[in-house]
């Protein structure tokens, strides 16, 4: 069967497909399985990123994974696993165990951080992250890097005063950062007609001087190509980009919400049909690209390999009590 021609359009082949698949699957069994580690009272915390998947695995993708920069946000879980965080290396974040190479398990879980893979560690303060992520694109043009950052924020946090500092600054100094807005329609429980007027983030971006595109967020190869321009700008000298990403919110806010106290079930079920993993896997199959054995087959593995992380990192130890003020004050 020939290859659809969006592939070829995307700029990928095959193998990165199957490979953004994989994240995608990768991402969500994660995902619900840290979901239900807080259920069984083993995990504290958890912020699902499931129905946003494409939208992560896909925009880090088009970034250099070795010298570029990212700047998370909690459900960027998708980038952290293609800029090179291990499964492993993720549940010791999950458990807040000493060998958590985010936090040595001093932030909340899905608080990256990864000095090693150049992933900025994040603050809880949403939208804080956007001027910080301006700072590191200047400080990457000042040293000469040709490194670009990538910034990852929801809708709710591009109503915070640092999003209009972050972009305005990037915008004035033409910096080499791309602003990924994952729109979901919710902060917690707030819909984005009580945020914002105008719902569609990337206008914005005219106001500062540098185009704003909004892609499916569900579609990984659109995804791609938008953020594979807007890379391309940012390291050739155009400066700053914003891509908003429509996405989707399948689970609560997190594992302190219930949603079903502001959203209906069949809200919840209308948007399911808008699962970016049911929907490219039906791509992948038409294609040609996967068959049904070779994804049950993927499925299962993706599943081992959590499973494995989940024991190994249940099992390290945590941190010494008498280590929890390094790193706070000056010997
Ligand atoms: C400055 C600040 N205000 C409020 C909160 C509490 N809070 C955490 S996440 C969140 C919603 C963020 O929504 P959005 O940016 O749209 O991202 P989403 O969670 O929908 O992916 C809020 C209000 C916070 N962490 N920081």
């Amino acid at each position: 069967m020939p290859i659809n021609s969006r592939l070829n359009e995307s700029g990928l082949d095959q193998k990165d497909a199957q490979s953004i698949y994989r994240y995608m699957l990768l991402a969500r069994s994660i995902s619900e399985k840290s979901w239900l580690l807080t259920r069984q009272g083993r995990v504290l915390f958890s912020m699902p990123c499931d129905g946003q998947e494409a939208a992560d695995v896909a925009s880090a993708y088009a970034l250099d994974t070795v010298t570029d920069f990212i700047v998370p946000y909690a459900r960027s879980l998708g980038a952290m696993l293609v800029k090179g965080m291990t499964t492993q290396e993720v549940m010791l974040n999950m458990f807040g165990k000493a060998a958590d190479p985010n936090s040595g398990g001093r932030q909340m879980p899905m608080h990256w951080g990864h000095k090693q893979l150049g992933i900025i560690s994040m603050g809880s303060s949403v939208g804080t992250t956007i001027p910080r992520a301006s700072g590191v694109a200047l400080a990457s043009k000042l040293r000469g890097q040709n490194a670009v950052t990538m910034v990852y924020f929801g809708e709710g946090s591009a109503s915070e005063g640092d999003f209009h500092e972050g972009l305005g600054f990037a915008g004035v100094h033409r910096l080499p950062v791309v602003f990924f807005c994952n729109n979901n329609g919710w902060a917690t429980s707030v819909p984005v007609s009580l945020q914002n007027a105008e719902p569609q983030v990337a206008k914005r971006a005219q106001g500062y001087g540098f185009p704003g595109v909004t892609v499916d967020g569900s579609d990984p190869l659109a995804i791609y190509q938008a953020v594979k321009a807007a890379v391309h700008r940012a390291r050739s000298g155009g400066g700053p980009t914003l891509v908003e990403a429509n996405t989707i919110r399948m689970m609560p806010h997190s594992s302190s919400d219930d949603h079903l106290r502001y959203r209906t079930q069949e809200d919840l079920e209308n948007e399911r049909k808008l699962d970016p993993i049911p929907l490219f896997r039906d791509f992948l199959i038409t294609t040609g690209i996967l068959d049904e054995t070779s994804d049950q087959e993927l499925q299962e593995f993706v599943d081992l390999e959590v499973e494995e992380a989940i024991e190994l990192a249940d099992a390290a130890p945590s941190a010494a009590a008498e280590t929890a003020f390094n790193g706070v004050y000056a010997p």
